[in-house]
C-alpha cells in the first residue's frame, strides 16, 4: 500500500530545471504552478493598496494621502483584483492542474495556448504596472463615462490596453476548458459522471467566451475615444455615458459569477469529501452551475436603477435579479443537506467551507437587499454595496480557493502543510474578515459613500473596527505563506 503511494521518480516538479523548462513547458501543471505564483504576487500587491485604502479611512479627515491619491489606491485595487486575481484564481490554477486528471484526459486540448493564456495575463499585467508606476488611474474598476474618457487625466489607455490582453487570457482558458472537457473525457466518464468541480468549470468558461469579448471592446471603445475623440459615449458629440454601463455591466455581471462559480465548484468537492457522502441531489447542483450562468446574463441593469434607465426596465430587471438567487440557493440548501448525518471533520480546507457557506449566504442575501428597486436607491453607492461584494468575492471567492488550495496542496506539491497554523490561519481569514466587512454594511446603511477619502466623525468607530479587521485579515492570509514554506 504505501509503495503504491510512493511519489513516481519522475514528475512534473523535478521533469527538467532551469528557467527555460519551465517558461516553454505545456505540462498543465506546471502552467497551474506558474499562474499560482503570479497571480500570489498580483494578490499581493491588490493588497498593498486595500492596506493604504483602510490608513487612509482610519480617520475621518484625509490624513494619510491626498484626495487624488486615495482615488488611484481603489481603482487600482479594485482593477488588480477583479482582473488580475480573482478571475484567473482558480480556474487557473486548481482548473488548469485538476481537470485533466479528473476526466481522466493527458493534457488540456490545446496545451500551446494554455502557455499562451499565462503570457497574454503576463503581457497584460505589464501593461497595468505601466500604467500604474506612470502615475495611476483614478476612475474606480468599472471606468464609467464620461469621466474615464472626457474627464480623467490619468493613465486609462495603457490601464484598458492591460485588461484588454488579460481578456483573451481568460477567453483562452475557458475556451480551452470547454473541448476538453467536450472531446478529452476518458472513456466511460459520462458528463453526469463529471466531479461538480468541472460542471462548475464548464459553466464558467461558457461566461469567458461569451461575456469577455464584450468588455474587452467596450474598454477598447474608452480607450478609442479618449485617443481620438470619437463620440462614442459622450453626450456633447451625440453619444451615450449610459451605454457604456450597459455594455460594462452586460460582462461585468456575468463576470462576478466567473469568480464566484469555480469556487462553488471547489465547495461541492470539499463538502461531500469532507462529510463524507456524495453530493445531495448531483445533477440538480450541476445544472444550478448553467442555470447561474445563463441567468448572469440577464441580470445586468441592477447596476443601473439609478443611472436613468426607465422604471419600467429597472422593475424587470429588479425582477429578473431575484431568479439569479434561485440557483445559488439550490446548492447551499444541496450542500447542507449533504452535511446532514455526513461524518463531518474539520480539516483546514473544511473550515474554509464552513466559512464560505456563511459568509456566501450573507453575500446572497445582501444581493437581495440591493435588487430590491426601494432599497437600491438608498443603497446604491455606499459601503453597503461595498460589503456586499466583499462577502461574495472576498468571503466566497477567496475562501474557496483557499480552501480548495489547501485541499489539493498535497497533490500540486508533494507536501504536507501545517494543519496546526493552517487551522489558525483559517480562523484569522474569517474573524478579520467579519470584523472589516460587518461594519461596512452598517456605516453604509448610515450613509457613507463609497469612493470617497474623507467622511464625518460619527463613521469613525465603525471605519477603525474595518481597518483594524483588515489587519487580522492580512495576517490570517499571510500565515500560509511561512507556514508551507517552513515545512
Ligand atoms: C454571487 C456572486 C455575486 C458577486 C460576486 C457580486 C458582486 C457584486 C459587485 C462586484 C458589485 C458592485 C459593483 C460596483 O463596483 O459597483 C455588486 C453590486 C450589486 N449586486 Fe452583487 N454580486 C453577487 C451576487 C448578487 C446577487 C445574487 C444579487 C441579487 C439577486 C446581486 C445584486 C447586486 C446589485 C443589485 C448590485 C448593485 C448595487 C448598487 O450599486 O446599487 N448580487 N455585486
Ligand atoms: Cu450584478
Amino acid at each position: 500500500m504505501l509503495d503504491k503511494l510512493k511519489i513516481p521518480e519522475r514528475h512534473y516538479l523535478n521533469n527538467g530545471h532551469g528557467l527555460a523548462s519551465w517558461l516553454l513547458t505545456k505540462d498543465h501543471k506546471r502552467i497551474a504552478i506558474m499562474y499560482l505564483i503570479s497571480i500570489s504576487v498580483m494578490f499581493f500587491l491588490g493588497g498593498l493598496f486595500a492596506v493604504g485604502i483602510r490608513l487612509e479611512l482610519a480617520t475621518p479627515q484625509g490624513d494619510f494621502v491626498q484626495a487624488d491619491t486615495y482615488n488611484k489606491f481603489f481603482t487600482m485595487h479594485g482593477i488588480i483584483m477583479v482582473f488580475f486575481f480573482l478571475i484567473p484564481s482558480i480556474p487557473a490554477v486548481l482548473g488548469n492542474f485538476l481537470i485533466p486528471p479528473m476526466i481522466g484526459a493527458k493534457d488540456l486540448a490545446f496545451p500551446r495556448i494554455n502557455l499562451l493564456s499565462l503570457y497574454l495575463l503576463w503581457f497584460g499585467a505589464i501593461f497595468a504596472t505601466v500604467a500604474m508606476v506612470s502615475g495611476g488611474v483614478d476612475t474606480g474598476w468599472t471606468f464609467y463615462t464620461p469621466y474615464s474618457t472626457t474627464g480623467s487625466n490619468s493613465h486609462v489607455v495603457p490601464m484598458a490596453l492591460g485588461i484588454f490582453i488579460a481578456g483573451f487570457s481568460s477567453i483562452l482558458t475557458g475556451l480551452n476548458f470547454i473541448v476538453t472537457i467536450h472531446r478529452m473525457r476518458a472513456p466511460g466518464m459520462t458528463w453526469f459522471r463529471l466531479p461538480l468541480f468541472v460542471w462548475a468549470h464548464y459553466a464558467t468558461s461558457l461566461i469567458q467566451v461569451l461575456g469577455t469579448p464584450v468588455v474587452a471592446i467596450t474598454i477598447v471603445m474608452v480607450g478609442v475615444e479618449r485617443a481620438l475623440g470619437f463620440g462614442i459615449f459622450d453626450p456633447a458629440r451625440g453619444g451615450d455615458p449610459v451605454l457604456f454601463q450597459h455594455l460594462f455591466w452586460f460582462y461585468s455581471h456575468p463576470a462576478v459569477y466567473i469568480m464566484i462559480l469555480p469556487a462553488l465548484g471547489v465547495m461541492s468537492e470539499l463538502i461531500s469529501t469532507f462529510s463524507r457522502k456524495t453530493i445531495f441531489g448531483y445533477s440538480f447542483v450541476a445544472f444550478s452551475s448553467l442555470a447561474i450562468a445563463v441567468f448572469g446574463f440577464i441580470v445586468w441593469a441592477h447596476h443601473m436603477f439609478v443611472a436613468g434607465i426607465s422604471t419600467y426596465a429597472a422593475m424587470v430587471f429588479s425582477f429578473l435579479s431575484f431568479s439569479v438567487a434561485i440557483p445559488s440557493a439550490v446548492k447551499v440548501f444541496n450542500w447542507t443537506a449533504t452535511l446532514y448525518k455526513g461524518a463531518i471533520s474539520f480539516e483546514t480546507p473544511m473550515l474554509y467551507a464552513y466559512g464560505f457557506m456563511g459568509l456566501f449566504a450573507i453575500g446572497g442575501l445582501t444581493g437581495l437587499f440591493l435588487a430590491t428597486l426601494g432599497l437600491d436607491i438608498h443603497l446604491h453607492d455606499t459601503y453597503f454595496v461595498v460589503s456586499h461584494f466583499h462577502y461574495i468575492m472576498v468571503g466566497g471567492a477567496i475562501m474557496g480557493y483557499m480552501g480548495g488550495l489547501h485541499f489539493w496542496w498535497p497533490k500540486m506539491t508533494g507536501r504536507m502543510y501545517s494543519e496546526f497554523f493552517s487551522r489558525i490561519s483559517a480562523i484569522l481569514v474569517f474573524v478579520g474578515f467579519n470584523l472589516t466587512f460587518f461594519p461596512q454594511f452598517v456605516v453604509g446603511y448610515l450613509g457613507m459613500p463609497r469612493r470617497y477619502h474623507s467622511y464625518p466623525d460619527e463613521f469613525q468607530v465603525l471605519n477603525v473596527m474595518s481597518s483594524a479587521g483588515a489587519s487580522v485579515l492580512g495576517l490570517g492570509y499571510f500565515l500560509p505563506v511561512i507556514t508551507c514554506c517552513g515545512r
